[in-house]
């Protein structure tokens, strides 16, 4: 067992490269704030960006609500120095927006969740700090029509930063431990961020709240003011560990499908709670079709395990059925590792074993993990 947490430096900060080289034990949203008192920003956010780190995000491709218009951390390394089990040290990538000499590597590391090697600095891409930002918090009585609006949003090629959606069980779940507030009636809500310039973000905003008036939203607050803005995402990214209050044993799942499915997997969700008796409560970034089911039950109940495990393969079967993938950004570990062939196939598997073979001969790596 690695602990890497005092290698935290943020070796340099190039402004005008537009880039920063970090070791792995930097938190995440330490490193934001740094980096925004220079006007500059690094999209990837975790709902854990104040406990996570650079190379937690690196383990599992961390994403996050501002995925919909910036993409995930694989998006933005450039470069990853790595100790492999071997003893070798391994440079990839380059300090360059550029690099194609040779396999990609860097990206190979990223989402390889601890499986090849030890990733000990990063070369991360930044991009310019958005001159505005607007919250924009829309409230539905019922759950299709807050996923409507998120695909008719995505098909109206709006781009807001952020798309979130909420159902009604995270959302009385957050409103007991975050005092959020909607109107009477409300049983889902989609948070949204417009940035950019002002008037794009403005604009942008404007268009976001039209579309979810039309799409029978209850009531639409917007808020530009930063303590606001970011009482409404406290809300959002405390929305797990609400759930987690609720019951002692919390799985949280981690599909994606293709967009234009997301009213279809939300549905089926829903039909697989009640064909299994269990509270799934269903949010996550629904901009970029990535749900977080999360079923609430608890272990000293065998029966219900047993429906909660019945549940999540039945979760998975869906998410693929619908052209879907298992997992967005929290990676396979054990619980996924025995659907991974229904995905990417037996002759994938072969090849991902065999490059783990390549990497880590002795199998040394974060054993078990991934694989069968
Ligand atoms: C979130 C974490 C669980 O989106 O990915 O809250
Ligand atoms: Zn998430």
């Amino acid at each position: 067992v690695l602990c890497l947490t005092k290698m935290n430096s943020i070796k340099e900060v190039a402004s005008a490269d537009l880039l920063t080289v970090v070791e792995p034990g930097v938190v995440t949203g330490e490193l934001q704030r740094k980096l925004e008192e220079e006007g500059l920003f690094y999209p990837p956010d975790p709902a854990s960006l104040e406990a996570s780190s650079i190379g937690g995000n690196i383990g599992n491709s961390a994403g996050g609500p501002r995925g919909f218009k910036y993409g995930m951390t694989k998006d933005y390394i450039l470069g990853l120095e790595a100790v492999l089990p071997t003893g070798e040290l391994v440079k990839t990538g380059a300090r360059t927006v550029k690099c194609v000499t040779g396999y990609d590597l860097a990206r190979l590391f990223t989402g390889s969740e601890g499986t090849l090697g030890v990733v000990t600095s990063a070369i991360l891409r930044l991009i310019p700090l958005p001159e505005e930002r607007i919250t924009i918090l829309a409230s539905f009585k019922r759950l299709e029509d807050a996923a409507s609006l998120v695909s008719e949003a995505v098909s109206a090629g709006l781009a807001p930063s952020a798309l979130e959606i909420m159902d009604n069980v995270t959302l009385s779940a957050i409103r007991e431990s975050s005092g959020l507030n909607s109107p009477e009636g409300t049983s889902a809500l989609v948070l949204s961020e417009a940035d950019g310039f002002k008037e794009v973000a403005v604009k942008e905003a404007q268009k976001v709240r039209d579309l979810s008036v039309k799409n029978g939203a209850i009531s639409v607050q917007m808020e530009k003011e930063k303590e606001r803005r970011e009482k409404l995402w406290a809300a959002r990214r405390g929305a797990f560990a609400a759930l987690a209050r609720k019951k002692p044993t919390t799985i949280l799942e981690d599909i994606v499908v293709p967009r234009t499915r997301l009213v279809d997997m939300v549905k089926s969700v829903a039909e697989i709670g009640k064909r299994h008796q269990l509270v799934i409560a269903t949010y996550g970034h629904a901009g970029d079709g990535n749900l977080h089911p999360t079923i609430l039950c608890d272990k000293r109940d065998e029966d219900e395990m047993r429906r909660a495990r019945a549940a999540a393969g039945d979760i998975f079967e869906r998410a693929l059925d619908l052209g879907g993938t298992l997992s967005g950004e929290h990676g396979i570990g054990f619980e996924k590792a025995g659907f991974m062939h229904k995905e990417v196939g037996e002759a994938g598997i072969r090849i991902m074993k065999r490059l783990k073979d390549s990497f880590d001969p002795k199998g040394i790596m974060n054993p078990g993990k991934m694989f069968e």
